[in-house]
């Protein structure tokens, strides 16, 4: 799959900036550089030693381009495991256009997005997880993502992949012997070994598999969906904690009649903060629509912020709590009670109505604050309240978190064929079926680090790369 064309990119972001990276990767990078670079001793850098910087000229003919650094990477010590030179020159949109121009008159073609990363791949530099965490890496926005996708990329997760299918792959070669020797006299693969084996794959697989709903609150934001009669403030909350004019606030009750939401950095942790249609009894059909999108939402949330009014009558409170528990199948999902426009009570009265006998009155797993959203009151200690229960930094530090989609579906795929072994097992399936069950378990396995890849699956990853990388 290894192409022979000598790629090049401008690596550093589009626009103007202090310096500009040009990458060339390829056979022809040297040659190429040398057929334009001029060093100030006159030197080649086809006669330099790997990993040396030269200071010198790029021209075109006879017309000096920029004065610029040239760093040498040589096969197979290199980011791709090819020939690569890196370009530093003065940061002019003009300057990086002309160069990478030069370039691809010499030779080189212009890179696809993500074919550096590619090429590493083909290369054995790294396998495909490392490969995703490096795009991860580029997007991490967060420190909890940072450290996931950091650990991720040094192959934390690839490395016990790898372990597991070797494991298999020794005792898919026991079993695969006793077929071709079923007729004599051959030891046969311990069934027992299998399944301890498989136990502790399976082990594994659940952990990681369970892993993916931290991992991916991680890495899209974690979400919090804020549900609530109409007009008790959930707008103003949301454009509150976003810092910014997000929702249209208005006392007219039924503002809101679609989801509006956005992603915000917390203390190092994403948030996506879900703002809903108000819940009443409507006729009306577009209202109807948004109050349904609201359930939904509040099904996938990770917490619930459910928002009353403070002078809203406390038995209706407790009321309407008990609805929504009961809507809610998820009976570990988080709600918390925000009780807003607390200015408009007096600090007795709002200690008398709602005292610490009413909180523990109200179902465990509910926890009450007061807030007042338009008066920024009681924000800060919300969305503490939030990062502990988000409990992220825990999260972030287990070994191996799952946040990529294609890894979980090939996880869900293994544990549906780890049971089939186990059944296989149990029921005295013959070996040649047993031997069946198992490959579908590698071909998973394989997948996901990448020994197993079809064009469309690369194409896939490497398309959400950034040209350069
Ligand atoms: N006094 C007081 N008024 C508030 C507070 N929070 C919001 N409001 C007001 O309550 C009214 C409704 O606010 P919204 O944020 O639009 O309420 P909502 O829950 O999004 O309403 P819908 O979108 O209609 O469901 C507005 O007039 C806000 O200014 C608060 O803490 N104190
Ligand atoms: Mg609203």
């Amino acid at each position: 799959m290894i192409d022979d064309t000598t790629i090049t990119a401008i690596s550093t972001p589009a626009g103007s900036g202090a310096i500009s990276i040009i990458r060339l990767s390829g056979k022809k990078s040297i040659s190429i550089i040398d057929s334009v670079f001029t060093g100030i001793k006159n030197v080649k850098i086809s006669k330099q030693k790997a990993n040396t910087i030269h200071l010198g000229v790029i021209k075109d003919k006879e017309n000096i381009i920029d004065e610029v650094l040239v760093s040498i990477f040589k096969n197979p010590n290199s980011y791709t495991g090819e020939d690569l030179i890196e370009v530093s020159c003065h940061g002019s949109i003009y300057i990086q256009q002309e160069i990478l121009k030069l370039f691809i008159t010499k030779g080189a073609v212009l890179a696809q997005p993500g074919e550096f990363t590619m090429r590493a791949f083909l290369n054995g530099k790294l396998d495909l997880s490392q490969a995703e965490a490096v795009a991860d890496l580029i997007s991490s926005s967060s420190a909890a993502m940072h450290k996931l996708a950091m650990n991720q990329m040094r192959g934390g997760f690839s490395t016990e992949i790898k372990n597991l299918r070797q494991k298999l792959l020794k005792l898919i070669s026991l079993i695969e012997l006793e077929l071709d020797f079923s007729e004599e006299d051959v030891e046969f693969a311990d069934r027992n070994e299998l399944k301890n084996l498989l136990a502790s794959i399976q082990k594994m697989v659940s952990r990681l598999v369970k892993s993916f709903d931290a991992g991916n609150a991680i890495k899209n934001g974690i979400p919090i969906t804020i549900a609530g009669k109409t007009n008790v403030g959930k707008s103003t909350l949301l454009n509150v904690l976003l810092n910014e004019e997000k929702a249209i606030v208005s006392d007219i009750a039924g503002t809101t009649r679609d989801i509006i939401e956005d992603t915000i950095n917390l203390n190092g942790v994403s948030f996506r903060f879900i703002d809903t249609a108000g819940l009443r009894d409507t006729t009306d059909t577009i209202e109807s629509i948004g109050i349904e999108r609201t359930i939904q939402k509040i099904e996938q949330a990770n917490i619930v912020l459910f928002m009353v009014d403070a002078e809203e009558e406390k038995e209706e409170i407790r009321n309407d709590l008990n609805r929504l528990s009961n809507k809610i199948i998820d009976r570990d999902k988080k709600i918390i009670l925000l009780i807003n426009k607390i200015d408009k009570l007096q600090s007795y009265e709002l200690n008398y109505k709602f005292s610490d006998v009413w909180k523990k009155s109200l179902p465990q797993n509910i926890s009450v604050s007061l807030i007042s959203a338009s008066k920024n009151t009681g924000i800060d200690i919300l969305i503490q309240k939030l990062l502990k229960i988000a409990n992220i930094n825990s999260i972030a530090n287990q070994d191996v978190v799952i946040t990529n989609m294609r890894h979980y579906e090939a996880l869900v795929k293994i544990n549906e064929g780890i049971n089939r072994v186990f059944e296989g097992l149990e029921s005295g399936l013959s070996s040649d079926f047993l031997a069946m069950d198992i490959r579908d378990i590698l071909h998973y396995l394989g997948e996901i680090t990448g020994e197993i890849t079809t064009d469309e699956i690369l194409g896939n990853i490497f398309e959400n790369f950034c040209i350069g990388k």
